[in-house]
């Protein structure tokens, strides 16, 4: 593999593709502060893997100097996990839209989540279908009128945070696109973090969600007290619940030490006998009549 020296500040980290998001578009916040979070963290292009699915939050991964994937819609979460277990040495990062995550590819989410894979989940939510031009997404409010929606959803939105607290993941944070510095610690530390790691991070849409607005947001979003037990997972669920409140609360939710997936198959495999030496014959021989 190529070396090249290891990029030291944000701007570095940018690919020559600059990033085609609407003016106004929340996700170049994001881009900014993941971009800063690399620097902090002196990420290895060569050594790190953006997958992504499909919307506009999830052209991601051209804008970065790192190697990407682009997949199907939905299926973000899969192919990352397939990646980090034939190759658990990379840093794999997924990053998608809110209909990407919780809609086409919300069945998958309690799986990878509950089996602690050590990835970093950094969703885009800006409640709409933006790259389809504005259906009713899974986050979208009950009532809320978008072009499948005239007479308003009849769905009451699901929540990302409770979601995945819920299964069992080992990190879950909220940031929103306008406070950078907060999004790039949040980043950075999910990174850090050894397991499935959540972030979601309220990116609105200017074009297609003319509800959830910037303006809208500035009542809304409250940091999270910093008495917050971070250990506690009911409180963390109290936290995320504040949603049906209105209330966007920001910073770290959850966060504990947990073996990962790759730590229980290793575990696994000592138990079989701790050999790599496998006959797949014989494998194969054991399921033959
Ligand atoms: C299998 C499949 N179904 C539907 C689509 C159409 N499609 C593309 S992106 C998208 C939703 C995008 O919304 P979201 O994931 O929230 O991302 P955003 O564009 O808002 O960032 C849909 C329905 C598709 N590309 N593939
Ligand atoms: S349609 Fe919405 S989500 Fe897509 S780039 Fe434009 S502002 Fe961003």
């Amino acid at each position: 593999m190529a070396t090249e020296t290891i990029p030291m500040k944000a701007k570095d980290y940018k690919s020559t593709i600059p990033p085609t998001w609407c003016p106004g578009c929340g996700d170049y916040g994001v881009l900014n502060a993941v971009l800063k979070a690399f620097a902090d963290l002196k990420i290895d292009i060569n050594n790190t893997a953006l997958v992504s699915g499909i919307g506009c939050s999830s052209r991601f991964p051209y804008f970065v100097k790192t190697y990407g994937m682009h997949t199907a819609h939905g299926r973000v979460l899969p192919v990352a996990t397939g990646l980090k277990l034939a190759r658990p040495d990379l840093e794999v990062i997924a990053f998608g839209g809110d209909g990407d995550g919780f809609s086409i590819g919300g069945g998958h989410v309690p799986h990878v989540v509950r089996k602690n894979t050590d990835l970093t989940y950094i969703l885009m939510d800006n409640s709409i279908y933006g790259l389809t031009k504005g259906q009713c997404s899974p986050t979208s409010e009950q009532g809320m009128v978008t072009s499948t929606t005239p007479y308003g959803s009849p769905d009451n939105p699901v929540n990302p945070l409770a979601f995945c607290l819920t299964y069992g993941a080992t990190y879950v944070a909220q940031g929103y696109s306008s406070k950078p510095k907060v999004v790039q610690e949040l980043v950075t530390e999910a990174i850090k973090h050894r397991g499935f790691s959540f972030v979601n991070i309220i990116s609105p849409c200017p074009t297609f969600n003319k509800i959830n607005t910037f303006e809208s947001y500035k009542d809304k979003v409250e940091p999270i007290p910093e008495d917050h037990d971070t250990t506690d997972l009911n409180a963390a669920l109290a936290i995320a619940l504040k949603a049906k409140e209105g209330k966007v609360p920001a910073g770290l939710l959850y966060q504990v030490k947990t073996p990962t997936l790759v730590d229980r198959l290793n575990e696994i495999r000592q138990k079989a006998g701790g050999s790599d030496d496998y006959d797949i014959n014989r494998i194969i021989d054991a399921y033959r009549a």
